[in-house]
């Protein structure tokens, strides 16, 4: 996007590094591209033969920043940072202004980057996933599910979601997918329950860990809140230390109420990660930017794709460069 050159680093064959390769990057960028495009059209043809960099360029940066759903503070921080460098003649080109834009991007999002470590000496380790209906909960249950089996553990499932009659079915199929157990009771059971009695088989398989779906209602609805906050009572009487992982699924596609839901669940239970899916799918990939600013919680995860393997775990650097490379 915005016509800048390329430039990755060069890769030393053979070193092994915690950064994501160059396929995982233009991978990403792919699934990226209806926010890249976003972001990158109303800018292309500003910087189509243009080789300096003034007030008017920031300003169109800020334009396409705010529509990309970046949110007003992210981009402030933004534009605030790179004007100031205008002022002091450090942006010479658009080069120069990649650059800049790239550190002040990752600087918003490194403290976010926080990947889930599954501690094993809480057996099992228990993450509840939360979030509104449609949201991608019980999908991203099933990608995780695949993800910590291929890390060798254990994993046993709990159908908290007893308000849809079709949501034990779906989980099951996840189950089934990954062959791990799901636990399950008729529709309209107590959630609390479902969980309480999966976590205590779990206890006894010496299982690693359980993931507790839960129904997606409105956030706005104090019952689905109620019902969160005595799940999190409830298996707090079999491990004191559980959940170990209070786990929202966003939809990248609701654009600024994502953050505002996010707020909401965070206020009522207490969030300690964020997973952000269908991002493959919207041009309001800058909520992720919006929710760092914002939230400050760790972004565990994004999703990119219905695939097994399209949830992905958030790494700031990745992200950036998938969204601002050619
Ligand atoms: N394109 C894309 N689709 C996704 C992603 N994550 C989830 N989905 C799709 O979103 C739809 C809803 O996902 P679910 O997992 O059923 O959502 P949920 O939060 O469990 O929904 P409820 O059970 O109704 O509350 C499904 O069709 C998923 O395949 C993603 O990262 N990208
Ligand atoms: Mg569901």
């Amino acid at each position: 996007m915005f016509g800048f050159g390329k430039r990755k680093k060069p890769v030393e064959p053979g070193s092994t590094t915690d950064q994501p390769t160059d396929s995982v990057a233009d991978s990403l960028a792919s699934r990226l591209a209806k926010t890249r495009r976003g972001l990158g059209d109303s800018m292309t043809d500003f910087f189509l033969g243009k080789k300096e960099i003034d007030r008017d360029t920031l300003d169109d940066l800020e334009t396409s920043l705010l529509s990309a759903d970046v949110g007003v503070e992210a981009t402030t921080e933004i534009i605030e940072d790179l004007q100031s460098r205008l002022s002091r003649k450090a942006l010479a080109d658009v080069d120069a202004l990649q650059l800049a834009l790239t550190d002040s991007m990752r600087e918003i999002l490194s403290p976010c980057e926080q990947t889930l470590q599954i501690d094993l000496a809480s057996k099992p380790y228990v993450i509840l996933v939360v979030g509104i209906n449609g949201a991608g909960k019980t999908t991203s249950i099933g990608k995780l599910t695949h993800q910590f089996q291929q890390q060798g553990l254990s994993v046993m499932l709990a159908a908290g979601d007893t308000f849809r009659a079709a949501a034990v079915e779906q989980l099951k199929e996840w189950g089934a997918r990954n062959e791990v157990p799901v636990i399950a009771q008729a529709a309209g059971a107590d959630a609390a329950s479902v969980i309480y009695d999966t976590v205590q088989s779990a206890q006894a398989r010496s299982i690693d860990v359980v993931i507790a779906d839960t129904a997606g209602r409105l956030h706005t609805q104090t019952n689905l809140m109620d019902e969160l906050a005595k799940i999190k009572r409830v298996l707090g009487k079999l491990d004191p230390t559980a959940p170990h992982e209070t786990l929202l699924i966003l939809d990248a596609g609701f654009g600024q109420n994502a953050l505002q839901q996010a707020q909401q669940f965070h206020q009522a239970i207490g969030l300690t990660g964020i997973a952000i899916t269908k991002l493959d799918g919207t041009a309001k990939g800058g909520i992720v930017f919006a929710i760092a600013r914002k939230l400050g919680l760790p972004i565990r995860f994004i999703g990119v794709g219905e695939g097994i393997d399209d949830l992905r775990p958030f790494h700031a650097n990745e992200f950036v460069e998938a969204l601002l490379s050619d």
